[in-house]
């Protein structure tokens, strides 16, 4: 998975490939050949070959570029879904494939039409059909090309997550403190969002616990509601939890700063009990502000405070799995 999304490449809209592939092929000097018409054949063959190299590496960089859904991991597949429409992307990306071959097919052809005329004024009727033809193939991806380019404002942003590798997913409320937890206890650079605004994707973390080197999702908040109530972001959280988590580690915020009530908060951790069945660490962050008298492990991800008690927790169940 490594890169499969960071390293989407930007793509450029019809005009810009044409004028590209246009200014390339007029960059073309001719070469002296003792017959002026193969001269002038020989020019107009290299003007087609350097335009069709230059649409040529264009479409298949998006094509190599944009992954095939099919070969995703489940979660990468689910998220993707979440982010564009499939039929859309397979439709786009066929059309780039169609506009690639349909300009490799005039090449080849327009080469060999070049290649049967002697009559040097035939020479620019041919060239000048190429260019309408290789210009119209372009121009008919347009739409396709400008969804591909909304595509990859979403999708770059999805993390190079390793679905092998122990995950502890944090979820709970918007707000609670996930961010700056997450923050708190993973270690190097964090590709974590910056907090303190609202998360709305999926960030990894890292931490070395046990010796071994363990993923930490931050999850965009979620709010007590129906799976078909959810939007965007909320989904999002849903497939981490759903196909990344090995354990969760559920947050609240009892001090109810974040704007939700203590019940609300566990009514949502009742449900995601219910439908998942995983693990859960329940933790109280925002001790600094407010401590209740429950069992559950309470933390200061702000202050720092008791994090070490939480990340031995996590080493228990990371001992265990392994
Ligand atoms: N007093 C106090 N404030 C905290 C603590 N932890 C986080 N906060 C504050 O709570 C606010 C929200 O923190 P975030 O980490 O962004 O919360 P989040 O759960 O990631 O929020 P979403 O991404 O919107 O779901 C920020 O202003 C934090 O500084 C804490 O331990 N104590
Ligand atoms: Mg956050």
């Amino acid at each position: 998975m490594e890169g499969t999304f960071s390293k989407i490449p930007a793509v450029l809209g019809s005009r810009e490939i044409l004028d590209k592939c246009f200014r390339r092929g007029k960059k073309v000097e001719m070469s002296f050949h003792p017959d002026r018409v193969a001269a002038v054949r020989n020019w107009d063959i290299a003007k087609l070959k350097v335009m069709e190299k230059c649409a040529k590496e264009t479409l298949e960089r998006y094509l190599k570029g944009f992954p095939d859904l099919r070969t995703l991991d489940r979660f990468h597949r689910e998220l993707v879904s979440v982010l564009v429409d499939e039929n859309s992307y397979r439709k786009a990306l066929g059309s780039v494939k169609w506009a690639r071959d349909s300009i490799l097919r005039i090449t080849t052809s327009t080469v060999k039409s070049l290649e049967r005329t002697r009559n040097i004024e035939d020479f620019s009727k041919i060239m000048n059909a190429y260019f309408g033809r290789f210009s119209s193939f372009v121009d008919q991806i347009n739409d396709d090309l400008s969804f591909l380019k909304e595509c990859r404002k979403s999708l770059v942003k999805i993390p190079d997550i390793d679905t092998e590798v122990f995950t502890v997913v944090i979820a709970g409320f918007p707000n609670v403190g996930k961010s700056e937890l997450v923050n708190a206890i993973s270690t190097g650079r964090p590709e974590v969002a910056p907090y303190p605004f609202t998360t709305k994707g999926i960030y990894v973390g890292h931490m070395g616990i046990a010796g071994e080197k363990i993923q930490i999702v931050d999850t965009p908040g979620l709010l007590d509601r129906r799976l078909e109530e959810r939007n965007k972001m909320e989904k999002q959280a849903i497939i981490a939890l759903k196909y990344l988590a090995d354990l969760v580690v559920f947050v609240l915020d009892p001090s109810e700063t974040c704007g939700y009530r203590l019940d609300m908060q566990l009514s949502l951790l009742n449900d995601i009990g219910k439908f998942l069945e995983k693990e859960i660490i329940v933790v109280e962050n925002k001790m600094d502000l407010y401590v209740s008298n429950s069992n559950n492990i309470k933390i200061s991800a702000k202050e720092r405070k008791n994090l070490d008690v939480l990340v031995k927790e996590i080493e228990k169940r990371v001992v265990r799995n392994g």
